[in-house]
């Protein structure tokens, strides 16, 4: 039998040990228009937005857009926005409803909802998630269309903040606004450039996407059926370049905990570098060797210490943050969070879009210096093998990727001819970067480790690598 489901009207029935919203959104509309409503954002910024609101300062309600989920989007519409988050840290748990997503459009069937949100007047910010292969001309030329109704209604310009794991991700999609215009745009660009704000910025907190294991948690923390809800960890961070349209924002949002700061690079480059190229690496060797989730990889002593030295050994010594070690220490500690469930084949989704910002930027400056890459040819080595599409145990899986039929075309011939397997996929600029294209040297060493891969399995090939201990 189905329980009664979370809504504002059914909201007073939360127990008082869930943290909920007192404020409700009647009376306001919404400041912020968000791209991309995954699981990340309703748990990392709509959570910040929801503090704000909580405060008393009403701008921040959300206007959520998904850009390809509509049964998400749909769910949500039927709790009025409302969701519950299971927070999970050293500490224990804690559960927290927050009320800060006040309307949602689906971009595919309501894209002038989604304009007309952009140009309302209550508007003061976009926020984007929209992930690395998001970023097209046809998100540009939303922003442009929504933009350009601002700009001829003389409303004011907005501050446009891409949140998705790019480097210069700001620089980025300023840089595709243009790039998108036409000169029919050129009076609008210009006004875009004088009046709106693309700050650059970092944003970290591990957010699984979904599964009914949480939602029958919810169930059971909140007494009411919740289709929407996520499970987190304790940590998250938002580091901002302050730059904003109304510069009163800085002082707002580093009241809630947000970093504002000229420096966002530091921190953009450590996260990408260190976080998410562990990320990418053990998702690879999990799903190869069979481990369904980020704390099983970390669990297991030699995958541990080979995200340990691929951080200490290969990726900091080029980082400008300079508390790394500790950084590194307590992603160790977050990965293993036993609430997260972090699927090793949802971080494995889209490879072929995140390496590039994730493991070549560590392998050129290791080079430069003529310092060891081992750890990183290894995780090479396992994303050529992963692309066989099934484990080692001979389960099957599927690759989620915009490149996936021209990566099973370049592994699937990894029994027969692997030495040009691992070149075919060297050769590839849109993974690798010119560069590390023409580097010999790196193609011997990532040929040396598939074929240490194909022969002994991933587990004995990492357990050998530590043992060799390369640095
Ligand atoms: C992960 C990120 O799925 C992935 O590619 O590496 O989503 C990661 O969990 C976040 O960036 C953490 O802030």
């Amino acid at each position: 039998m189905s329980a009664t489901q979370l809504s504002r009207a059914t909201l007073p029935q939360v127990p008082a040990s869930v943290q909920k919203p007192a404020y409700s959104p009647e009376a306001s509309m919404p400041g912020v228009v968000h791209l991309g409503l995954g699981a990340f954002h309703r748990a990392h910024q709509a959570m910040v937005f929801d503090q704000l609101l909580r405060e008393g300062d009403m701008r921040w309600g959300i206007h959520g857009v998904g850009m390809t989920q509509p049964g998400l989007v749909h769910k949500l519409r039927a709790q009025d926005g409302l969701y519950a988050v299971r927070i999970a840290g050293a500490k224990g748990i804690e559960w927290q409803v927050p009320g800060a997503l006040w309307q949602t459009s689906v971009l595919t069937t309501e894209r002038q909802h989604v304009l007309n949100a952009m140009a309302a007047q209550s508007t003061r910010w976009i926020t984007l998630t929209v992930t690395e292969k998001g970023y097209t001309s046809a998100l540009a030329q939303l922003l442009i269309d929504g933009l350009r109704l601002r700009h001829a209604a003389g409303l004011s310009g907005l501050t446009i903040a891409s949140c998705d794991n790019l480097q210069g991700n700001g620089h980025k999609l300023k840089a595709l606004l243009h790039a998108t215009a036409t000169p029919a745009d050129t009076e609008l660009m210009k006004w875009t450039d004088v009046h709106c704000a693309f700050p650059c910025s970092m944003v970290d907190r591990i957010v699984p996407a979904a599964t009914s294991e949480v939602a029958d948690a919810a169930q059971a923390a909140l007494g009411l059926q919740d289709d929407c809800a996520l499970s987190t960890e304790t940590f998250w961070e938002w580091v901002i370049e302050d730059n904003f349209v109304d510069p009163g924002d800085a002082a707002l949002l580093a009241r809630c905990g947000v970093r504002v700061t000229s420096q966002v690079h530091s921190y953009e480059e450590a996260k990408l570098r260190m976080l998410n190229g562990s990320h990418t690496a053990m998702a690879l060797i999990g799903a190869v060797s069979g481990r369904a989730h980020i704390a099983d990889c970390i669990g297991a002593e030699h995958i541990r210490e080979f995200v340990h030295r691929l951080m200490s050994q290969e990726v900091a010594p080029h980082l400008s943050r300079t508390d790394w070690a500790e950084y590194r220490d307590a992603l160790i500690q977050r990965f293993g969070n036993p609430y997260l469930k972090h699927s090793v084949h949802q971080i494995a989704t889209d490879s072929s879009q995140k390496i590039p910002q994730r493991w070549p930027p560590s392998v050129l400056e290791q080079i430069a210096i003529g310092a060891s890459y081992e750890h990183h040819a290894l995780a090479a080595a396992v994303f050529l093998r992963y692309t066989l599409g099934k484990d080692e145990q001979g389960q099957a899986y599927a690759l989620n990727d915009p490149q996936a039929d021209s990566l099973i075309a370049i592994g699937s011939k990894q029994a027969t001819d692997p030495h040009g397997c691992v070149s075919a996929l060297l050769a590839r600029e849109d993974l690798w970067g010119a560069e590390l294209v023409a580097s010999e040297a790196w193609l011997a060493r990532v040929t040396h480790w598939h074929d240490q891969v194909l022969h002994q399995g991933v587990d004995a090939t990492v357990k050998y690598m530590i043992h060799q201990n390369f640095a």
